[in-house]
């Protein structure tokens, strides 16, 4: 028996203190790239993202949508394998379909249709924006357009019509369609539009560009798309069947797959990675874990892991801890790998970067994760509420909310991620299945998020993450200011009392 001589920490027992903030340190300046997989050091890793956040490999959270969404943030994510071989190739496969470019809309909605509906049509077509004709066909006067911002619960009722939301078509410019692309951007930004639709000679509407898409556009830097503008997608995948799921993920398109488990301190996943460097070579990289030590790390560095993912019983459906006794404080388990990760690196020149995942709760527990050394972060609840997410959407006591489940839950049955090597069932549950509160779509957070990250660097004085880690000072916070700080944010969410 060994004690280690520290207490487990969560990312919630930390704050930053600022440093000087220079000149160079803008929101422009920033720079939120990370490598995902191995490389050697002062190198380039070959895969890049431009934004640091991936969606969880789970049912509730990582369909082709979401995958395809993300990655037009400059994010990236990874389709779940708790699905038939052939299933899961479909979605991988689904993804590289799509170019990535500007989207276009081509619904075209009556004026008198419900915000229901709309959403109901918005959804079954996976697009965020409607023009409204006044007869319903393309052909129809050209009245305005709804998007899926719309819809968000906070902001509008369900039951109002199209066209009290409709925007004065006086607004927006009409252009030939013959124009391009950067032609249309321009006029977008010269008029201040959030949209533009492209009207053919016959006055057919033909298209709709959105300002939107060129801002993410200008976000791709070519890190989160390789030369052909397909995205890039991930794939999870398991100790068990890996010799006929993984040669198939890679005809689907795969670009890079993931071992998951709960915990990945194991010789499947050894025998998972030498099987993968040994059919496939370098050609698809392949990361593992969980782990919460350097230990565990080294173990999986060595049998050729191309990024290794940190953490155990922080999701926020985990019950991993409380059945099992399993797990370490993310904050505890993140800078005892990154040290091992630095030292590894410093030993052999190889640069192996990890992914925060779990125990994020707030996007200031994503600041202080980068702080403290993570390359990259991965995220299931936080992704699970916006549209883009598969599951339901559900009205419980007027409030709108989302479901998501654990892996290890009895919805789920994950055997492979939870597997002790017996019966292929899950003996016991180590998740839960529940709902999360729905948040619109993930392009309005994400971008709140981003700026918020980069915000809190800009404080620390930094314009990388490598920066950031290498500059930031951290301060562990006592019980006392951690309630204080808890009492403020129930009195400011508090509905003021008029009586007072
Ligand atoms: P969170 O973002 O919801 O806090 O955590 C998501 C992470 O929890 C996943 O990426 C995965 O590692 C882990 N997970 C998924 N299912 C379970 C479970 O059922 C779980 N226990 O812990």
């Amino acid at each position: 028996m060994k004690i280690l001589d520290e207490t487990s920490r969560t990312l919630n027992e930390y704050l930053l203190v600022p440093n000087l903030t220079t000149e160079d340190c803008t929101p422009g300046n920033v720079d939120l790239s990370a490598p995902l997989v191995r490389h050697r050091l002062g190198e380039q890793s070959p895969i890049r993202i431009a934004v640091p956040l991936v969606s969880a490999i789970m049912g509730a959270v990582s369909s082709p949508r979401m995958t395809i969404s993300l990655a037009q943030c400059g994010g990236f994510g990874f389709i779940h394998h708790n699905q038939p071989i052939t299933a899961q190739a479909e979605m991988v496969s689904n993804v590289k379909q799509h170019k990535a470019g500007f989207r276009h809309s081509d619904i075209n909605i009556k004026p008198t249709a419900t915000l229901g509906e709309v959403a109901g049509l918005l959804q079954a077509a996976e697009r965020d924006i409607a023009a409204v004709t006044d007869d319903g066909t393309p052909h129809g006067t050209f009245l305005g357009l709804i998007s899926t911002r719309d819809f968000h619960p906070k902001r509008h009722d369900l039951n109002d019509s199209v066209e009290s939301r409709m925007q004065p078509a006086k607004s927006l410019v009409v252009a030939d369609p013959s124009i391009s692309l950067s032609h249309a951007n321009a006029m977008i930004w010269d008029h201040r539009l959030d949209v533009l639709p492209v009207v053919a000679d016959t006055g057919r509407l033909e298209s709709i560009v959105l300002r939107r898409d060129y801002e993410l556009h200008k976000t791709f830097r070519n890190e989160t798309i390789d030369s052909d503008k397909r995205f890039r997608v991930g794939a999870g995948v398991n100790t068990h069947d890996y010799q006929e799921r993984i040669p198939a993920l890679i005809r689907a398109g795969a670009d890079v797959l993931c071992i998951d488990s709960s915990d990945g301190y194991s010789v499947w996943q050894r025998n998972t990675l030498q099987y993968v460097k040994g059919e496939f070579g370098d050609q698809t990289p392949i990361g593992a874990g969980n782990v919460v030590d350097g230990r565990a790390f080294r173990y999986l560095a060595d049998a050729g892991a191309d990024f290794i993912k940190v953490g155990i019983g922080g999701g926020s459906i985990c019950i991993t801890r409380d059945q099992k006794g399993i797990g370490r404080g993310q904050a505890s388990a993140l800078i005892d790998v990154v040290a091992e990760r630095d030292a590894y690196a410093k030993e052999t020149g190889i640069y192996i970067p990890i992914c925060c995942d779990g125990g994020l709760l707030s996007d200031y527990h994503m600041a202080i994760a980068f702080a403290l050394g993570t390359d990259f972060i991965m995220l299931g609840r936080y992704f699970a509420r916006f549209t883009e997410s598969p599951t339901k959407l559900v009205r419980v006591n007027g409030q709108l909310f989302k479901e998501y489940w654990g892996e290890g839950s009895q919805r789920a049955r994950n055997w492979s991620r939870y597997d002790q090597g017996g019966e292929q069932h899950l003996v016991f549950e180590e998740g839960v299945d529940g709902y999360v509160p729905y948040a619109g779509s993930l392009y309005d957070t994400v971008t709140m998020t981003i700026a918020k990250l980069k915000a809190t660097m800009i404080s620390c004085g930094s314009t990388t993450l490598r920066a950031f880690h290498e500059n930031a000072v951290l301060v562990p916070v006592s019980h006392q200011s951690y309630l204080q700080n808890t009492a403020e944010i129930q009195l400011r969410d508090r509905p003021s009392d008029p009586g007072q």
